[in-house]
């Protein structure tokens, strides 16, 4: 353990010593030295399936006893944004319609493996071959480019599943609201795990001008990916792109239910808690200092890799 321990202290005069990010170093990249000291792919990885982890399943209790960031999460139930409520368990738990399969709309149980119970171990299912175990890794994949991970591609495995946004979420015709609280909860975790207010209100925006407008136009997103469709909030409450390519989006309907022809695990997919429609912290600038709030992820992300089922899904 006391390799863990040195990091610990590393990490601690690191972030003492130079508290901003520089402009020139990503975000994955910069959390990624402050906590590990170390800047490679594998601990990108542990950092990735950290706040991706958290921001579905919401937080793990001993993160959040120790940053006091709550995270209810993407799957949580009785959500609300702007005081408008937001449910978006039933597109992942096949109760809708929702999925883009074979370019048409279909239930499909992206929780089958275990749901929020092993996300909160830091693996992605509880079994291979899921649907879940897809989902999970895919969302890691994708996270680590978004966040600039500079192992993407070179250890730090690349996404290899359908790069416009746009196809993938079309059938989920989501709103405002409901994209808006799925960011929320991304920065909302970020900020759980020690990510500054500053680069939290980066990643927010980031993601809300990539996905949260209607009719953005063809755009690349990830490293080598070609130009496309990526809006997600595609509904006509949707804020308009200032570049609008509105023609190129079909008009979808709400999603229809599942018909029960998903394979449906109730039990494992449900949400932990009731969830509380605020701001993310980051934002309303209410996260604690950098170095504080860093300690949780040393511990559970090491212990975690001492287990060995941190990188369970390479
Ligand atoms: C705002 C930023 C978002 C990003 C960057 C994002 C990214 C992704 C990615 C990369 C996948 C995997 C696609 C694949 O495996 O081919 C995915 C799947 C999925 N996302 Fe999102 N997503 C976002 C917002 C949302 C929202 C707001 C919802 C609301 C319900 C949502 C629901 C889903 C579901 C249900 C899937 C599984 C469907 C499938 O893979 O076909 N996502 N998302
Ligand atoms: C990354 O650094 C960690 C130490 O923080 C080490 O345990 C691990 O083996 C390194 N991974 C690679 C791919 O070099
Ligand atoms: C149930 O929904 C699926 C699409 O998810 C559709 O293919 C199927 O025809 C529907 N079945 C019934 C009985 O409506
Ligand atoms: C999920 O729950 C269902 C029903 O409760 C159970 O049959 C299934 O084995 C569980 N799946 C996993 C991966 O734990
Ligand atoms: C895509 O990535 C997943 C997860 O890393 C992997 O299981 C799958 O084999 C890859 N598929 C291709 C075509 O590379
Ligand atoms: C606007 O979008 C079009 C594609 O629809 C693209 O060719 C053009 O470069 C974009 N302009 C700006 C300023 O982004
Ligand atoms: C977007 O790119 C696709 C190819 O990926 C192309 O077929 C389509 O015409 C483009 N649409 C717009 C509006 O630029
Ligand atoms: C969730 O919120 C409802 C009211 O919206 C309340 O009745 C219920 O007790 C809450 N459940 C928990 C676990 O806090
Ligand atoms: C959600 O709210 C309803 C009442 O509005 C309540 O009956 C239910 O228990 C809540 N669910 C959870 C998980 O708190
Ligand atoms: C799942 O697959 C990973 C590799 O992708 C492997 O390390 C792990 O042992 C597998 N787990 C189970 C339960 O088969
Ligand atoms: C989903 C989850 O576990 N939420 C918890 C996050 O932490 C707060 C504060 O401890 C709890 O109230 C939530 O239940």
């Amino acid at each position: 353990m006391s390799r863990y321990a040195s990091a610990l202290v590393f990490t601690l005069a690191t972030i003492a010593a130079a508290d901003t990010r520089p402009a020139d170093v990503t975000i994955c990249d910069y959390y990624t030295n402050a906590i590990f000291g170390v800047n490679n792919a594998t601990n990108q990885k542990a950092i990735v399936i950290a706040v991706v982890n958290t921001a579905v399943a919401g937080n793990y209790t001993h993160n959040v006893q120790k940053t006091n960031i709550a995270v209810p999460g993407i799957l949580a139930l009785n959500a609300t944004f702007d005081g408008t409520s937001v449910n978006l368990l039933p597109y992942f738990d096949g109760s809708l319609a929702s999925s883009s399969i074979g370019g048409k709309a279909a239930a499909v149980d992206w929780l089958d493996g275990g749901g929020a119970a092993p996300l909160y171990k830091s693996m992605p299912t509880s079994s291979n071959g899921t649907h879940q175990y897809t989902l999970m890794t895919h969302l890691y994949e994708y996270f680590g480019g978004v966040l600039g991970c500079s192992g993407y591609g070179k250890g730090f495995p690349s996404y290899n599943s359908t790069t416009s946004m746009y196809s993938v979420h079309k059938y989920m015709a989501l709103n405002p609201f409901e994209v808006s609280y799925f960011i929320e909860q991304v920065g909302a975790s970020a900020a759980s795990w020690g990510v500054s207010p500053a680069d939290v209100e980066v990643v927010g925006s980031t993601l809300q001008s990539l996905f949260g407008q209607k009719c953005t136009a063809n755009t690349s997103v990830l490293p080598g990916s070609p130009p496309e469709l990526q809006s997600i909030c595609i509904d006509a409450a949707c804020p308009r792109a200032p570049n609008a390519s509105c023609s190129a989006y079909d008009a979808v309907e709400r999603p229809a239910a599942g018909n029960g022809t998903a394979t449906k695990h109730p039990s494992n997919g449900s949400a932990p808690s009731n969830a509380s429609g605020t701001m993310p912290p980051g934002s309303s600038g209410t996260s604690k200092n950098g170095a504080m709030a860093l300690q949780p992820l040393i511990g559970t992300v090491m212990s975690a890799l001492v287990a060995g089922i941190v990188l369970t899904f390479l």
